[in-house]
């Protein structure tokens, strides 16, 4: 195995022996495998396209190959062998679109190779000994590592673009050509010969679309649940018997507290889906009563701790305790093998089950409360007030402090930033990283509160349109503004947010708590010089940097 996809990979450099994560060589072999047929599938479909000829269950395969290979994700080999069984059939599919596409247009179909005519092999053995030729390592033997390291640059922002393609998918938006997208790119990536200068216009143009990846993801949740209005989020406990629902998938929470309607039990959110507490198509559940616990790293401990059943809609999963094997399910693309899995009729009756024989909390909780839903359209209803404040001197500079959250103790450098961040500045973020800080107080100037949580990560997005609003307010750009952007990364969908940013040529962002293994030293100069791109450094250093 070779995997050096996220943050936490080992030394900083690669996993090799066993993932970090708790990813066996076994399924990083089958990803890798996964990620290699499903080119061969976008070849096909890229071409097709051209001409006219889509397939939807070919789009969405790709889409979800590349989500189920995102950190944290899945870890069972059968899923995987499945995954890559159906990809031969898929590719099959595609190749028959595209040559009945060329016969209808008359054209002479090409003849291609690589990933297109992979065999597809027959064991799971021999899946994993073909993953193992064409991983990342591999690549780089071919390659070199910097043009290797900027290919997978590409290839990680689109697993990113994929995740939220799926959680909008399965809200029922879809557009063709973010499909047509993920295929060109895929397509790009099964090519042979690359040059840096070609790559990196590629990892621009991959941040461009993921812009309206974003939008539409966007447009899926506020959509259907309405827009996150400011709502205080109770944080502990209240008597009764519990499910927690972790992940970002706000269909499966919706689903989940319709089947948990009048039977007594509570619903809490975990980490990346502490937001939906925030719509109001999800808060007017009365038994949506809260959040519990933090982000993804702290699981093991809080899931243990838990009374009641767990659900995985998404990433992140770890290695589940055997004390809560039992009580915790995965469903979607997520999976962990001995854990129960929610196919996709989703019956959520063996959580609800599972949840009713748990004891469920014996009493309420000490009652705490946090502020939640400061996404765009809330922020956008009182700009005029902020612009007021910003002119009359009132507030000083906005940090949009957010991202992945990851289990190194560097990490406290974000809770450390947040706190020492003058009073006369307001705090916006997003993601599991606010988990560091969003506990605490942060009090309010003029009534604008000091710490605004805009979402889950793909509410970069949400960030990204208050930005553009306050810059046409203040007629400069983003960089005009008195913003710094303080990113914490960890798995792929930070990628594809940086990639957006980058393309929106936002600069002198911070980005921490170490810099990518893939981004190799030539990439990240370049980066550096063209958008003043830095690593974090100490708290003092960087607050004396912006505010001088
Ligand atoms: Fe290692 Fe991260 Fe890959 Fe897991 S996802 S194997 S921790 S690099
Ligand atoms: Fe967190 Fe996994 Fe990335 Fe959606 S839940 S931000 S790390």
């Amino acid at each position: 195995m070779f995997c050096y996809q996220c943050e936490q990979t080992a030394k900083g450099t690669g996993c090799t022996a066993f993932g970090v994560c708790g990813k066996s060589p076994e399924v990083a072999d089958l990803q890798d495998l996964l990620i290699y047929l499903a080119k061969g599938v976008s070849m096909y479909a890229h071409r097709a396209r051209q001409l006219g000829a889509v397939d939807r269950n070919v789009d969405v395969f790709v889409v979800e190959a590349l989500f189920t290979t995102i950190t944290n994700v899945n870890f069972d080999e059968a899923r995987m062998e499945a995954m890559i069984r159906k990809a031969g059939e898929v590719r099959e599919a595609a190749k028959k679109l595209y040559e009945d596409a060329c016969r209808k247009a008359g054209k002479t179909p090409e003849t291609l190779g690589g990933p297109a005519v992979f065999p597809v092999p027959s064991s799971r053995s021999e899946m994993i000994n073909a993953g193992e030729k064409v991983n990342p390592e591999a690549g780089s033997e071919v390659h070199g590592e910097v043009v290797q390291g900027l290919r997978d640059l590409v290839l990680l922002g689109l697993k990113g673009s994929a995740a939220y393609m799926d959680h909008a998918k399965v809200l029922g938006y879809e557009k063709d050509e973010l499909y047509g997208f993920i295929h060109e790119k895929m397509d790009f990536l099964a090519g042979e010969s690359f040059t840096v200068d070609g790559l990196v216009g590629q990892a621009m143009d991959a941040g461009k679309w993921n812009i309206s990846v974003m939008e539409l993801l966007d447009a899926a949740n506020t959509g259907v649940y309405g827009h996150p209005e400011p709502t205080k989020a109770r944080v502990t406990g209240v008597k009764g018997k519990a499910i927690l629902v972790s992940g970002h998938d706000l269909k499966d929470l919706d689903l989940l507290l319709q089947q948990t309607e009048g039977k007594g039990i509570n619903i809490y959110t975990h980490g990346e889906m502490l937001p939906c507490l925030a719509y109001p198509g999800l808060k007017k559940y009365k038994h949506l009563v809260g959040n519990y616990g933090s982000a993804w790293q702290n699981q093991r401990e809080e899931f243990e701790k838990f009374p009641g059943a767990i659900l995985m809609t998404t990433n992140c999963i770890q290695k589940p305790k055997d004390s809560y094997l039992a009580r915790i399910f995965t469903t979607g693309l997520v999976a962990w093998p001995g854990a129960t899995h929610i196919g996709d009729g989703k019956d959520f009756s063996p959580v609800i089950e599972a949840a009713l024989a748990a004891p469920g909390f014996d009493e309420d909780e000490e009652p705490h409360f946090i502020n939640v839903g400061f996404a765009r359209n809330t922020v956008m209803s009182v700009a005029g007030k902020v612009i007021d404040l910003v002119k009359a001197g009132k507030l000083r500079h906005f940090f949009l402090i957010g991202g992945c959250d990851g289990a190194k103790p560097g990490r406290s450098y974000y809770t450390d930033f947040a706190t020492s961040v003058p009073d006369d500045c307001v705090i916006l973020t997003l993601a599991c990283g606010k988990y560091r800080f969003n506990k605490l107080e942060f009090g309010d100037i003029d009534g604008i509160p000091r710490l605004l949580d805009a979402g889950q990560c793909n509410d970069a997005y949400s960030a990204v349109r208050i930005a553009l609003a306050l810059a046409d307010a203040f007629k400069t750009d983003i960089n005009g503004l008195p913003l710094s952007l303080i990113l914490s990364w960890y798995e792929q969908k930070a990628v594809c947010i940086l990639l957006s940013l980058l393309y929106l040529g936002v600069k002198n962002m911070r980005i921490g708590p170490t810099l990518p293994a893939f981004v190799k030293e030539p990439v990240f100069k370049v980066l550096q010089e063209k958008f003043n791109l830095q690593p974090v450094t100490t708290v003092e250093q960087d607050l004396k940097a912006i505010l001088g």
